[in-house]
This record gives structure tokens, sequence and C-alpha cells, in this order.
């Protein structure tokens, strides 16, 4: 939540406010002939200016062939316009939920090595449309005038909830640290999701690999079953590890998007073109934001699937069942400001008007990205398997609960990126009284170096972390209907 957001309401509800102000100004201030006199004073935005209204905004629109006598092909005076949006984001680029390269894990069984593939294909699927508001306010006087405008699109919502869901991600090489923690390594590699197993749920490690011992377990009795722990972790067999699946029994994933923005820009109208046309240059500011959240949330994984876990038995030896639960959410605030130049040609036709207006924001984008999480969180200390409770053989997961200590991650980043953005605007609107107007019309934007939340994921064990791949373009489009009063 930034503190814009509010900021942003706040002007869209005085712009509300003004509603009835403006439909009481009336308007048409020059009748007649196809000329307008300029302002005395041409760029003082709230200083003294000519227009007068005439207070008739519901007067009856008469019709008489292609003229009618409520309107000029151009008004004077304060106009105002809203629009109800029904807006859509495109979906970001095709990012995979996990990381791409391949990863060999423990199959289910505990024994057969199989190729994890992510389950996600793309973290976020689709474009769905939400609801938005837009405003727009300002005035002509003679051929020079003022709009200022506020976007407020709210938020494009959607969640998928999966079970068995594979996430890859990069398993960091951690036998260095095993070797200098005094184990035997016996050129045995080992990454952080290295662990032992208990597939038989009898307490103990089962001996993988043979002879040497049943992982942190003995075979005194030489019976093939591990049965004391070892004394020494230099007599611990690294070689009965298996690297654990990071297939998550129930996944869930929330994308939410939302754009919103201000822009003021200086109005020069040009005289009709042949064709009674009109076109207006603006020139000014335009401040815009798209900011979006990725939140994932996952239960098992981590090797969860090859134990039940159960809490350390409480003072009654109750055992509480244990999933293990991690989650990682991403957010990214596009900040985009920076000059504006815009356009708008109309052509009336008794109670109609066709408009074309587009716009050109040389952006420049301040993108600040903020990820926090945690990887196999929910396992207290005094874990263990929870079909032997009070066996030695604490926890199969031991090792992902070490590795990645059990705490939470959070990771910062600021990326700053040109990002152009242009839009076009095609409306018709009736004309209901002499002020009043009915519109509906479609605009789209498109934006390049834009970040987005589900593409700036570094999925690398243990905290992961922000990817570098912040310049997407973007897609906004929406149709809209409102009304405008002395547009
Ligand atoms: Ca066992
Ligand atoms: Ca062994
Ligand atoms: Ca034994």
């Amino acid at each position: 939540m930034t503190i814009f957001r509010p900021f942003l309401r706040l002007v869209a509800l005085a712009a509300v406010v003004l509603v009835p102000m403006a439909a009481q100004a009336q308007y048409n201030y020059d009748r007649g002939g196809l000329s307008w006199t300029p302002s005395a004073n041409k760029f003082q935005p709230f200083g003294p200016v000519d227009f007068e209204h005439d207070y008739q905004p519901f007067g009856i629109v008469k019709v008489d062939d292609q003229d009618y006598d409520g309107k000029e092909a151009w008004t004077q005076g304060v106009f105002f316009s809203y629009a109800r949006a029904n807006w859509q984001l495109s979906r970001p680029e095709r990012h995979e939920l996990g990381d791409t390269s391949m990863a060999l894990v423990t199959s289910t069984d505990g024994l057969s090595v199989v190729q994890q593939m992510n389950g996600f294909k793309e973290s976020v699927r689709n474009a769905p449309f939400a609801w938005g508001n837009r405003y727009e306010l300002g005035y002509w006087d003679g051929s020079t005038g003022w709009i200022g405008g506020v976007l407020d699109y709210d938020d494009q919502l959607q969640q998928t909830v999966d079970t068995q869901v594979a996430v890859n991600f990069i398993n960091p090489d951690v036998t260095d640290l095993y070797a200098a923690a005094g184990f035997n390594t016996n050129g045995i590699r080992v990454t952080m999701l290295h662990m032992f197993v208990d597939r038989d749920g009898d307490g103990f490690d089962d001996d993988l690999n043979g002879g040497t011992g049943a992982g942190r377990f003995a075979d005194t009795d030489m019976d093939g079953v591990g049965d004391t722990p070892v004394s020494n972790v230099a007599d611990v067999d690294l070689g009965d590890m298996v690297i654990a699946p990071t297939k998550f029994t129930h996944l869930t994933t929330r994308n939410n998007a939302n754009t919103s923005g201000v822009e003021l820009m200086k109005m020069y109208r040009f005289r009709p073109l042949h064709n009674a046309s009109i076109f207006e240059l603006f020139a000014g500011a335009r401040y815009m934001e798209m900011n979006e959240d990725f939140i994932v949330n996952a239960q098992g994984g981590f090797g969860n699937d090859l134990a039940q876990l159960g809490s350390a038995p409480n003072n009654n030896g109750v055992i509480t069942p244990l999933t293990i639960q991690s989650f990682w959410n991403s957010r990214i605030d596009n900040n985009i400001v920076g000059p504006q130049i815009g356009g708008r040609w109309y052509s009336r036709r008794g109670k109609w008007l066709f408009a074309a207006e587009g716009r050109f924001l040389a952006g420049f984008n301040f993108q600040n990205v903020h990820q926090r999480g945690q990887l196999a969180g929910n396992i207290p200390s005094g874990v263990q398997n929870q079909g032997q409770p009070g066996q030695l053989n604490q926890a199969p997961v031991q090792n992902a609960v070490n590795a990645f200590n059990n705490t939470n991650f959070e990771h910062y980043e600021r990326f700053e990126e040109w990002a152009p953005l242009g839009e076009l605007r095609l409306e018709t609107s009736y004309q209901l009284t002499k002020a009043v107007a009915f519109k509906v019309g479609f605009t789209g934007m498109y934006a390049d170096g834009i970040g987005r939340a589900s593409s700036l994921i570094l999925y690398q064990l243990p905290t992961l972390g922000i990817a570098g791949d912040n310049r997407e373009d973007m897609f906004i489009t929406s149709f809209n209907f409102g009304v405008e009063v002395n547009r």
C-alpha cells in the first residue's frame, strides 16, 4: 500500500463533489460563427478567465437535421467527465513457477531418482477483467484550457488452488559445509535438499548404499538395519542420503494488480478543420502506478511426503501432526513519472460526437521490489517421525530444516527503467441535454519497462531472492461508459 492511493481516492472524491458545480455552470459561449476570442489570460489556471456560463445545463437539445440549437462545435468553460471502466492488464511474460534448470530428486518411494519438472509453466495464467474509474476535470477559455485526470483501476485478482505441484529450486552444494563440520564426505556430493529417509518407519535411517552404516546410525549387530546412533559425525554415512522432492501437496497462488495515476495538462484548441472537426493539443505531466502482488502459499514438499511428521509429545504424550508450510510473497511498485503530450480529435454529428484521443508519456519508472517468505517453516524443535514417536530418528527432513534454519527472509531491490507509455482512446457520446452526454468507449494503453511481481523471483534455496528480469511490456485495455458534462 503506497500513500499515493489514498490521496488518489481523495482527489477522485473531490472530482465527484465538483460534478454539481460543473453541472450548474453552462457554457455555450460563442454561438454562431466558427471563431472564438482568446482568453486575456492564457496561462493562469485559476485566475480570472473570460468564459461565462449560461446556467442551463439541462435544457432540451433540439435536433434539426444536422444542426441543433443546444451545442456548438466546441465548448467553453468548466467540463467534467466520468467513466466506469471494465479493464484488464495483460498477463506477465511466461515465467515458470520455479527454477527452470533440471532437477533430479528422489521419488516419493524414497528410492528411485526422477527428473522433476515445474508444475506451473506459467506463474500467472490469466488476465481477468476488473473494474475501475476515471475522472477528468478541466475548462476551456477561448482556445486554451487545462485538464486534470485521475485514473483508478482497482484490483485485478486471480487465484489458483492446486494439489501436487512441483516447484524446482536452485539447490546449492553444501558438501564443504559438511566437510568443515567433520563429516566424512568420501567424495559424496551433498546438497541443501539432501536428507536421510526412514521408509520402513522403524525410527532409524535406512541404509541405501549397503554396508557402511545406516545414515546417522551404526549397524552394530550387522543385520543390515541401523540400530545405534553414531557417536562421531565422521561415522555418519552421507551416502544414505537422497534429494528431497519439492512437490507440494497443496499450493495456492494469488496475483493482484492495480493501476492508478494522475495527469495535468495545458490544452490548446486549433481552428476547426474544413469538415468542422476539432483538434486539441495537450502538454503536461503524468504520474502512473502499476502495483502487483504475487503471493504463493505451499504445504508439504521438502521431504514432507517421505515422513509423517509430528510435534514433540506434550505432557500427556500427545503428538500433533505437522505439515511443512512455506510461502513467498512478491510485490512490485512501478512508479512512472514524466512529461506527457497528447491530442484529441473530435467531430459532431447532431447529438452524436465521435472522439479519438492519444497520449504519449516519456516515463521514467522507479521500481520498488519487495519479497518476503519462509521455506520449510512450521517445524518446531523436537519434531519427529510421527510413525515412531520416541525413536531416535528426529526428522527425515532434518537437513532441510537445518539448512533453511526455519526463518523468514526478506529482500528489497530498486530498479530504474525507461518506461514509455502510449494511450489511445476512442469514444462516442450522445448528447442528452445541453450539457450532459452519455459516452461509451475503448481505451488501450501500452507501456514498456514494467516489472511484474511473478517474474522477479529467483527460486534459489534457502531464501529465494530477486531476479533481474524487470523489463516487460504491458497492455491495459478497458471498455468504458460514463457521462460527460460540457465536454
Ligand atoms: Ca528405517
Ligand atoms: Ca549405508
Ligand atoms: Ca542392526
